[in-house]
Protein backbone atom coordinates (compact mmCIF):
# COMPACT_ATOMS: atom_id res chain seq x y z
CA UNK A 1 0.00 0.00 0.00
CA UNK A 2 3.35 2.10 0.48
CA UNK A 3 3.15 2.64 -3.70
CA UNK A 4 -0.44 3.87 -3.88
CA UNK A 5 0.51 6.53 -0.93
CA UNK A 6 3.63 7.39 -3.09
CA UNK A 7 1.48 7.55 -6.27
CA UNK A 8 -1.69 9.24 -5.08
CA UNK A 9 -0.40 11.74 -2.16
CA UNK A 10 1.96 14.69 -2.41
CA UNK A 11 5.80 14.64 -1.41
CA UNK A 12 4.57 17.78 0.91
CA UNK A 13 2.36 15.42 3.21
CA UNK A 14 3.25 14.57 6.80
CA UNK A 15 2.86 10.98 7.37
CA UNK A 16 1.67 9.99 10.77
CA UNK A 17 1.44 6.69 11.12
CA UNK A 18 2.73 4.24 8.33
CA UNK A 19 0.13 1.35 8.84
CA UNK A 20 -2.29 1.85 8.88
CA UNK A 21 -1.33 4.64 6.47
CA UNK A 22 -2.53 8.39 8.21
CA UNK A 23 -1.18 11.55 6.81
CA UNK A 24 -2.35 15.15 6.99
CA UNK A 25 -0.96 18.40 4.78
CA UNK A 26 1.56 20.56 6.49
CA UNK A 27 0.42 23.78 7.78
CA UNK A 28 1.22 25.95 5.17
CA UNK A 29 -0.57 23.83 2.19
CA UNK A 30 -4.02 23.10 4.67
CA UNK A 31 -6.04 26.01 3.44
CA UNK A 32 -3.59 27.48 0.03
CA UNK A 33 -6.69 26.49 -1.51
CA UNK A 34 -10.55 26.89 -0.49
CA UNK A 35 -10.65 22.99 -2.37
CA UNK A 36 -8.08 20.43 -1.32
CA UNK A 37 -6.29 19.51 -4.26
CA UNK A 38 -6.72 15.34 -4.43
CA UNK A 39 -2.74 14.50 -3.33
CA UNK A 40 -3.16 17.09 -0.17
CA UNK A 41 -6.29 15.89 1.13
CA UNK A 42 -5.52 14.11 4.70
CA UNK A 43 -6.25 10.51 5.31
CA UNK A 44 -7.28 8.53 7.94
CA UNK A 45 -7.51 4.44 7.33
CA UNK A 46 -8.11 1.85 9.96
CA UNK A 47 -6.40 -0.76 8.15
CA UNK A 48 -5.12 -1.37 4.48
CA UNK A 49 -6.16 0.16 1.24
CA UNK A 50 -8.17 -2.55 -0.74
CA UNK A 51 -7.98 -2.48 -4.16
CA UNK A 52 -10.72 -3.21 -5.93
CA UNK A 53 -11.60 -4.04 -9.70
CA UNK A 54 -14.32 -1.89 -10.68
CA UNK A 55 -15.46 -3.41 -13.20
CA UNK A 56 -16.08 -6.58 -10.92
CA UNK A 57 -16.91 -4.25 -7.55
CA UNK A 58 -20.77 -4.22 -6.76
CA UNK A 59 -23.05 -2.64 -3.78
CA UNK A 60 -25.09 -4.83 -2.45
CA UNK A 61 -28.47 -3.10 -0.67
CA UNK A 62 -30.13 -5.51 1.71
CA UNK A 63 -31.79 -6.37 4.93
CA UNK A 64 -34.77 -4.42 6.05
CA UNK A 65 -34.97 -2.52 2.33
CA UNK A 66 -37.99 -3.71 0.79
CA UNK A 67 -36.25 -5.04 -2.53
CA UNK A 68 -32.79 -6.38 -1.79
CA UNK A 69 -30.70 -5.07 -4.89
CA UNK A 70 -27.22 -5.50 -6.18
CA UNK A 71 -25.99 -2.18 -8.38
CA UNK A 72 -22.50 -2.27 -10.49
CA UNK A 73 -20.96 1.25 -11.14
CA UNK A 74 -22.37 1.07 -14.37
CA UNK A 75 -25.69 0.82 -12.57
CA UNK A 76 -25.44 3.65 -10.31
CA UNK A 77 -23.82 6.18 -13.13
CA UNK A 78 -26.83 5.18 -15.46
CA UNK A 79 -28.64 8.88 -15.38
CA UNK A 80 -31.89 7.08 -16.43
CA UNK A 81 -31.71 5.19 -12.83
CA UNK A 82 -30.39 7.97 -10.73
CA UNK A 83 -29.54 11.70 -11.32
CA UNK A 84 -25.91 12.64 -10.92
CA UNK A 85 -25.22 14.72 -7.74
CA UNK A 86 -22.09 16.88 -7.62
CA UNK A 87 -21.78 18.64 -4.17
CA UNK A 88 -18.68 20.91 -2.48
CA UNK A 89 -18.20 18.46 0.87
CA UNK A 90 -15.74 18.92 3.93
CA UNK A 91 -15.18 16.25 5.81
CA UNK A 92 -13.56 16.47 9.17
CA UNK A 93 -12.14 13.76 11.37
CA UNK A 94 -13.25 13.98 14.68
CA UNK A 95 -9.46 13.73 16.05
CA UNK A 96 -8.35 17.21 14.24
CA UNK A 97 -6.57 18.79 16.45
CA UNK A 98 -5.77 16.12 18.65
CA UNK A 99 -2.25 17.01 19.37
CA UNK A 100 -3.64 19.63 21.40
CA UNK A 101 -5.45 17.76 23.77
CA UNK A 102 -2.49 14.83 24.19
CA UNK A 103 -0.31 18.00 24.79
CA UNK A 104 -2.56 18.93 27.69
CA UNK A 105 -3.09 15.68 28.90
CA UNK A 106 -2.30 12.68 27.33
CA UNK A 107 -5.36 10.47 26.95
CA UNK A 108 -6.70 6.71 25.75
CA UNK A 109 -2.82 5.62 24.69
CA UNK A 110 -2.24 2.65 23.31
CA UNK A 111 -5.18 0.79 22.87
CA UNK A 112 -6.40 2.24 20.30
CA UNK A 113 -4.72 3.62 17.00
CA UNK A 114 -4.93 7.72 17.38
CA UNK A 115 -3.10 9.88 15.23
CA UNK A 116 -1.75 12.92 16.85
CA UNK A 117 -4.07 15.34 14.28
CA UNK A 118 -2.27 18.82 14.27
CA UNK A 119 -4.99 20.91 12.03
CA UNK A 120 -5.15 19.33 8.79
CA UNK A 121 -7.04 16.20 9.01
CA UNK A 122 -9.73 18.37 7.19
CA UNK A 123 -10.48 18.92 3.84
CA UNK A 124 -12.66 19.85 0.89
CA UNK A 125 -13.70 18.26 -2.47
CA UNK A 126 -16.14 18.67 -5.21
CA UNK A 127 -17.83 15.12 -4.96
CA UNK A 128 -20.04 13.94 -8.23
CA UNK A 129 -22.54 10.66 -7.02
CA UNK A 130 -25.49 10.12 -6.42
CA UNK A 131 -28.09 10.43 -3.34
CA UNK A 132 -28.02 7.35 -0.78
CA UNK A 133 -32.02 8.74 -0.95
CA UNK A 134 -32.48 7.47 -4.56
CA UNK A 135 -30.94 4.28 -4.11
CA UNK A 136 -33.14 3.12 -1.40
CA UNK A 137 -36.16 4.48 -3.14
CA UNK A 138 -34.85 1.88 -6.21
CA UNK A 139 -34.72 -0.52 -3.86
CA UNK A 140 -38.75 -0.14 -2.92
CA UNK A 141 -37.59 2.06 -0.23
CA UNK A 142 -37.15 1.23 3.82
CA UNK A 143 -38.99 -1.50 5.82
CA UNK A 144 -41.41 -1.08 8.19
CA UNK A 145 -39.46 -0.48 11.58
CA UNK A 146 -36.05 0.50 9.58
CA UNK A 147 -34.68 3.63 10.74
CA UNK A 148 -30.89 3.89 9.94
CA UNK A 149 -28.06 2.67 6.81
CA UNK A 150 -25.33 0.43 7.97
CA UNK A 151 -22.35 1.15 5.43
CA UNK A 152 -19.55 -1.76 4.75
CA UNK A 153 -16.37 -0.69 3.87
CA UNK A 154 -14.22 -3.61 2.88
CA UNK A 155 -10.65 -3.00 3.88
CA UNK A 156 -9.75 -4.94 7.12
CA UNK A 157 -8.61 -4.09 10.66
CA UNK A 158 -7.57 -6.03 13.40
CA UNK A 159 -9.67 -5.64 17.17
CA UNK A 160 -10.02 -6.94 20.11
CA UNK A 161 -8.31 -10.17 18.56
CA UNK A 162 -11.40 -10.12 15.55
CA UNK A 163 -10.82 -9.47 11.73
CA UNK A 164 -13.37 -6.94 11.12
CA UNK A 165 -14.88 -4.89 8.33
CA UNK A 166 -14.87 -1.14 8.91
CA UNK A 167 -18.80 -0.85 9.36
CA UNK A 168 -20.87 1.73 10.47
CA UNK A 169 -24.79 3.47 10.55
CA UNK A 170 -25.88 6.47 9.39
CA UNK A 171 -29.92 7.30 10.60
CA UNK A 172 -31.72 7.18 7.34
CA UNK A 173 -33.00 10.65 7.74
CA UNK A 174 -29.88 11.79 6.70
CA UNK A 175 -29.75 10.18 3.41
CA UNK A 176 -33.58 11.17 3.42
CA UNK A 177 -32.73 14.83 3.20
CA UNK A 178 -29.94 14.13 0.38
CA UNK A 179 -27.22 14.55 3.00
CA UNK A 180 -25.87 11.38 1.69
CA UNK A 181 -24.04 10.72 -1.50
CA UNK A 182 -22.03 7.84 -2.88
CA UNK A 183 -19.57 9.00 -5.13
CA UNK A 184 -16.88 8.54 -7.49
CA UNK A 185 -15.41 11.30 -8.41
CA UNK A 186 -13.19 13.65 -6.59
CA UNK A 187 -12.53 17.29 -7.51
CA UNK A 188 -12.85 16.09 -11.67
CA UNK A 189 -10.80 13.02 -11.31
CA UNK A 190 -11.88 9.25 -10.63
CA UNK A 191 -11.93 8.83 -6.45
CA UNK A 192 -8.37 8.03 -5.88
CA UNK A 193 -7.85 4.32 -4.51
CA UNK A 194 -6.33 5.90 -1.04
CA UNK A 195 -9.76 8.10 -0.80
CA UNK A 196 -12.33 4.94 -1.13
CA UNK A 197 -12.12 3.64 -4.99
CA UNK A 198 -13.99 3.02 -6.29
CA UNK A 199 -17.53 4.26 -4.45
CA UNK A 200 -17.23 5.69 -1.10
CA UNK A 201 -20.04 7.22 1.22
CA UNK A 202 -19.82 10.90 2.08
CA UNK A 203 -22.32 11.95 4.85
CA UNK A 204 -22.19 16.15 4.82
CA UNK A 205 -22.02 17.80 7.94
CA UNK A 206 -20.88 14.54 10.18
CA UNK A 207 -17.53 13.61 10.83
CA UNK A 208 -15.73 11.67 8.58
CA UNK A 209 -15.77 8.47 10.48
CA UNK A 210 -19.20 7.89 8.88
CA UNK A 211 -18.13 8.31 5.22
CA UNK A 212 -16.91 4.83 4.82
CA UNK A 213 -14.88 4.19 2.06
CA UNK A 214 -14.27 1.12 -0.53
CA UNK A 215 -18.16 0.78 0.31
CA UNK A 216 -19.91 -2.81 -0.86
CA UNK A 217 -22.50 -2.92 1.34
CA UNK A 218 -25.46 -1.10 2.98
CA UNK A 219 -28.19 -2.52 5.09
CA UNK A 220 -31.05 -0.97 6.21
CA UNK A 221 -31.50 -1.58 10.13
CA UNK A 222 -33.79 -0.72 13.49
CA UNK A 223 -31.04 0.67 15.55
CA UNK A 224 -27.56 2.42 14.88
CA UNK A 225 -25.19 -0.96 14.51
CA UNK A 226 -23.19 -1.98 17.19
CA UNK A 227 -20.01 -2.53 15.11
CA UNK A 228 -17.47 -1.40 17.23
CA UNK A 229 -16.15 1.53 15.20
CA UNK A 230 -19.53 3.17 15.66
CA UNK A 231 -20.37 1.59 19.43
CA UNK A 232 -16.87 2.28 20.84
CA UNK A 233 -14.40 4.35 18.83
CA UNK A 234 -16.34 7.73 18.58
CA UNK A 235 -17.43 8.16 21.41
CA UNK A 236 -17.30 11.86 23.49
CA UNK A 237 -16.99 10.98 27.05
CA UNK A 238 -16.90 13.40 30.52
CA UNK A 239 -13.90 14.21 32.06
CA UNK A 240 -14.22 12.19 35.39
CA UNK A 241 -13.88 9.26 32.37
CA UNK A 242 -10.55 7.16 32.31
CA UNK A 243 -9.22 4.16 31.21
CA UNK A 244 -10.12 2.42 34.96
CA UNK A 245 -13.89 3.41 34.70
CA UNK A 246 -15.01 3.71 31.01
CA UNK A 247 -18.36 2.32 29.73
CA UNK A 248 -19.12 2.47 26.31
CA UNK A 249 -22.17 3.16 27.41
CA UNK A 250 -21.59 6.08 29.08
CA UNK A 251 -19.93 7.76 25.84
CA UNK A 252 -21.90 10.04 23.60
CA UNK A 253 -21.55 8.86 19.88
CA UNK A 254 -20.28 11.57 17.93
CA UNK A 255 -22.37 12.68 14.47
CA UNK A 256 -22.38 16.29 13.63
CA UNK A 257 -19.00 18.51 14.50
CA UNK A 258 -19.51 21.26 16.59
CA UNK A 259 -17.92 25.17 14.87
CA UNK A 260 -14.28 24.84 15.37
CA UNK A 261 -11.49 26.55 13.49
CA UNK A 262 -8.01 26.97 13.03
CA UNK A 263 -5.07 29.22 12.66
CA UNK A 264 -2.75 28.39 9.78
CA UNK A 265 -0.13 31.09 9.88
CA UNK A 266 1.32 32.14 11.44
CA UNK A 267 2.29 29.03 13.72
CA UNK A 268 3.58 28.38 17.13
CA UNK A 269 6.87 29.63 18.40
CA UNK A 270 7.07 31.62 15.07
CA UNK A 271 9.20 34.93 14.89
CA UNK A 272 6.96 37.29 12.82
CA UNK A 273 9.12 40.48 12.08
CA UNK A 274 6.57 43.21 10.67
CA UNK A 275 5.39 46.53 10.74
CA UNK A 276 2.34 46.93 12.55
CA UNK A 277 0.54 44.18 11.17
CA UNK A 278 0.43 40.29 11.27
CA UNK A 279 -0.81 38.64 8.29
CA UNK A 280 -3.57 35.70 9.73
CA UNK A 281 -4.91 32.59 7.92
CA UNK A 282 -7.00 29.95 8.73
CA UNK A 283 -10.13 28.03 8.18
CA UNK A 284 -13.39 27.60 10.05
CA UNK A 285 -16.36 24.74 9.80
CA UNK A 286 -19.34 23.67 11.38
CA UNK A 287 -20.97 20.55 11.32
CA UNK A 288 -24.88 19.52 10.84
CA UNK A 289 -25.15 21.96 7.94
CA UNK A 290 -24.32 24.94 9.93
CA UNK A 291 -21.32 27.32 8.16
CA UNK A 292 -18.86 29.44 9.40
CA UNK A 293 -20.84 33.22 9.83
CA UNK A 294 -17.85 35.28 11.46
CA UNK A 295 -14.38 34.75 12.40
CA UNK A 296 -12.93 36.68 15.09
CA UNK A 297 -8.67 37.12 16.08
CA UNK A 298 -7.48 38.21 19.14
CA UNK A 299 -3.95 39.54 19.90
CA UNK A 300 -4.08 39.12 23.46
CA UNK A 301 -4.85 35.60 24.47
CA UNK A 302 -8.72 36.32 23.60
CA UNK A 303 -9.55 39.64 25.89
CA UNK A 304 -10.58 41.45 23.07
CA UNK A 305 -11.32 40.28 19.78
CA UNK A 306 -11.57 41.48 15.63
CA UNK A 307 -13.81 40.48 13.02
CA UNK A 308 -12.40 38.98 9.97
CA UNK A 309 -13.81 41.31 7.14
CA UNK A 310 -16.35 39.07 5.35
CA UNK A 311 -14.98 39.65 2.18
CA UNK A 312 -11.84 38.23 3.26
CA UNK A 313 -13.68 34.86 4.08
CA UNK A 314 -14.31 32.41 1.26
CA UNK A 315 -18.28 32.17 -0.19
CA UNK A 316 -20.83 30.03 2.35
CA UNK A 317 -21.79 26.49 1.54
CA UNK A 318 -23.93 24.64 3.92
CA UNK A 319 -21.41 21.47 3.54
CA UNK A 320 -17.81 23.35 3.66
CA UNK A 321 -15.64 25.31 5.50
CA UNK A 322 -14.76 28.97 4.46
CA UNK A 323 -11.30 29.80 4.42
CA UNK A 324 -9.90 32.94 5.54
CA UNK A 325 -7.12 35.58 6.31
CA UNK A 326 -6.92 39.12 7.61
CA UNK A 327 -4.25 41.47 8.75
CA UNK A 328 -4.39 42.67 12.10
CA UNK A 329 -2.71 45.77 13.78
CA UNK A 330 -0.19 44.52 16.45
CA UNK A 331 2.16 47.06 18.38
CA UNK A 332 3.80 44.67 20.96
CA UNK A 333 7.15 43.62 20.75
CA UNK A 334 7.62 40.25 22.54
CA UNK A 335 5.83 37.33 23.18
CA UNK A 336 2.13 37.27 21.94
CA UNK A 337 -0.56 35.03 21.78
CA UNK A 338 -2.91 34.98 18.90
CA UNK A 339 -6.43 33.31 19.03
CA UNK A 340 -9.27 32.66 16.53
CA UNK A 341 -12.36 31.56 17.20
CA UNK A 342 -16.20 31.10 14.97
CA UNK A 343 -19.50 32.02 15.18
CA UNK A 344 -21.63 29.95 12.91
CA UNK A 345 -25.13 30.75 11.43
CA UNK A 346 -26.87 29.23 14.64
CA UNK A 347 -24.18 31.48 16.66
CA UNK A 348 -22.66 28.54 18.33
CA UNK A 349 -19.38 29.69 19.24
CA UNK A 350 -15.95 27.70 20.56
CA UNK A 351 -14.59 26.34 24.04
CA UNK A 352 -12.29 29.09 25.14
CA UNK A 353 -9.54 26.53 25.83
CA UNK A 354 -8.28 23.16 25.13
CA UNK A 355 -8.70 22.41 28.67
CA UNK A 356 -12.85 22.78 28.20
CA UNK A 357 -12.39 20.32 25.31
CA UNK A 358 -10.15 17.40 26.97
CA UNK A 359 -11.84 13.75 27.15
CA UNK A 360 -9.92 11.22 27.30
CA UNK A 361 -11.01 9.84 23.57
CA UNK A 362 -9.27 13.19 22.34
CA UNK A 363 -12.20 13.78 20.15
CA UNK A 364 -13.37 16.55 19.27
CA UNK A 365 -11.02 19.41 19.94
CA UNK A 366 -13.23 22.40 18.90
CA UNK A 367 -11.82 24.58 21.07
CA UNK A 368 -10.69 28.48 19.98
CA UNK A 369 -7.17 28.28 18.51
CA UNK A 370 -4.67 29.68 20.57
CA UNK A 371 -1.01 30.11 18.37
CA UNK A 372 1.64 32.35 20.73
CA UNK A 373 4.22 34.05 18.40
CA UNK A 374 6.99 36.26 19.05
CA UNK A 375 6.55 39.31 17.31
CA UNK A 376 8.96 42.08 16.09
CA UNK A 377 7.50 45.43 15.45
N1 LIG B 1 -13.74 4.01 5.62
C1 LIG B 1 -13.13 2.82 5.68
N2 LIG B 1 -13.60 1.83 4.93
N3 LIG B 1 -12.06 2.63 6.50
C2 LIG B 1 -11.57 3.65 7.29
O1 LIG B 1 -10.58 3.43 8.01
N4 LIG B 1 -11.83 5.97 8.05
C3 LIG B 1 -12.86 6.97 8.30
C4 LIG B 1 -13.59 7.39 7.03
N5 LIG B 1 -13.95 6.23 6.25
C5 LIG B 1 -12.22 4.91 7.25
C6 LIG B 1 -13.31 5.05 6.37
C7 LIG B 1 -12.39 8.17 8.98
S1 LIG B 1 -12.16 8.04 10.66
C8 LIG B 1 -12.27 9.37 8.34
S2 LIG B 1 -11.87 10.79 9.19
C9 LIG B 1 -12.49 9.48 6.88
O2 LIG B 1 -12.73 8.22 6.27
C10 LIG B 1 -11.28 10.09 6.21
O3 LIG B 1 -11.46 10.15 4.82
P1 LIG B 1 -10.21 10.37 3.89
O4 LIG B 1 -9.17 9.36 4.23
O5 LIG B 1 -10.71 10.26 2.50
O6 LIG B 1 -9.72 11.78 4.17
MO1 LIG C 1 -11.75 10.12 11.48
Amino acid sequence: SWNIVLKEKSPDMLHLLQFPYNGEPPKKLVTAEQVTPNPLHFVRNHGGIPTIDKSAWSLQLGGLVKNPTKLTLADLQDESKFPRMEKLVTIQCSGTRRIEQIDYAAGEGDEMINAPWAEGAIGTARYVGVSLKKVIKYCGGMADGAKHLELYGADTYFKMNEVMNYVVSVPYSKAKAHEVMLVWEMNGKPLPKIHGAPVRAVVMGYIGARSVKWLYRINAIKEPTRAPVQSREYLYFNQQVGKHNQRWIDGIQIQEMPVSSAIMSPWNKQVVVHEGKVQVKGWAYSGGGRWPERVEVSTNGGHSWYAVPVENMSPKHKFAWRVWEMWIPCDVEGWIEIVARCWDNSLNTQPVGVRDAWNWGLHVTSSAHHVKIYSVN
